[in-house]
């Protein structure tokens, strides 16, 4: 069993950024050995003290899909070799020497998206101060610095109208890019998603372990749709703060009664128990 997960308004609470709801989940996946793979919109340089926080050690996965980071220490570390090494990517790749960068991922849309300023009306992370970006996410300054180190994605506010989106939305295509919705902002980033990083690295835990994992989803957004719809046991889980994400009929969900963490929780202890009993 595999677990991946979103992080805001998933396994962190969407306003406090808090865990402890998670935490006899969190432990029961622990005494199983079931690795908990972070699939966040947020960056390495937020990740590295988090996964510490939550006293995780297995690969994770960043900016919505663009990268998959491991510890040279994981025992996952082997086979997941470090790809594309640009610029922008040896910076990663210096810090976490076992890092795959997606296909088209390893290049920031940043450039291009400043050339878009004289058309439309929005504001990026890069475009803003540490200040402001606490401001609008309600983290702390030093939090919110770590969310300004971006390689591979950009979150913006959109200030324009829809019809302006659409066309922006288009015209980031034809550059290669996509755009998302996270839980506060739009996210623009390469033709990955959390759905394909996830089916990577489960195949990876598939060479190692000799078997096909059984791979569970949590996320509460938009841009978690590409994981739930390729996940074994893909879990909504409930956020108040946002409308219901639009997940296929095709796709079997199972909806949380609570709202993140302690949705998360009650349902990977039900999954625990129905898979491990
Ligand atoms: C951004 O991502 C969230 C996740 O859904 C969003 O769009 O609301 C990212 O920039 C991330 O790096 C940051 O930590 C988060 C904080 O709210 O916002
Ligand atoms: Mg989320
Ligand atoms: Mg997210």
């Amino acid at each position: 069993i595999l677990v991946f997960t979103d992080l805001d308004g998933t396994l962190l609470d969407h306003d406090s950024y808090g865990f402890e709801a998670a935490l006899p989940a969190l432990t029961a996946l622990k005494a199983r050995n079931i690795p908990v793979v972070l699939n966040t919109s947020k960056t390495a340089a937020e990740l590295l003290p988090l996964r510490q926080e939550l006293d995780l050690h297995d690969p994770f996965i960043v900016e919505n899909g663009a990268a998959i980071i491991s510890d040279q220490a994981a025992p996952i570390s082997p086979y997941l070799e470090q790809s594309n090494p640009t610029a922008r990517v040896q910076q990663i790749a210096a810090d976490y020497p076992p890092s795959l960068v997606l296909p088209q991922c390893d290049h920031s849309p940043v450039p291009w998206l400043r050339q878009q300023k004289s058309q439309f009306e929005f504001i990026g992370f890069s475009d803003m101060s540490v200040a402001e970006v606490a401001d609008v996410t309600g983290l702390s300054a030093e939090k919110a610095l770590q969310a300004k180190n971006r390689l591979f994605s950009e979150p913006l506010i959109w200030h324009d109208d829809m019809e302006a989106l659409d066309q922006f939305r288009q015209r980031a295509a034809t550059q290669g890019f996509r755009l998302v919705k996270g839980g506060r902002f739009w996210h623009l980033m390469a033709k990955s998603d959390k759905g394909l990083a996830m089916e990577k690295l489960s195949t990876v835990y598939q060479t190692i372990w000799q078997t096909q994992p059984v791979n569970i989803a949590l996320g509460d957004g938009e841009n978690d749709v590409a994981m739930l719809n390729k996940a074994d046991y893909p879990v909504l889980v409930t956020n108040p703060a946002h409308s219901t994400p639009h997940v296929p009929e095709t796709t079997t969900i199972i909806t949380t009664r609570k709202h993140g963490p302690a949705g998360w929780n009650e349902t990977i202890l039900a999954l625990l128990e129905q898979l491990t009993p």
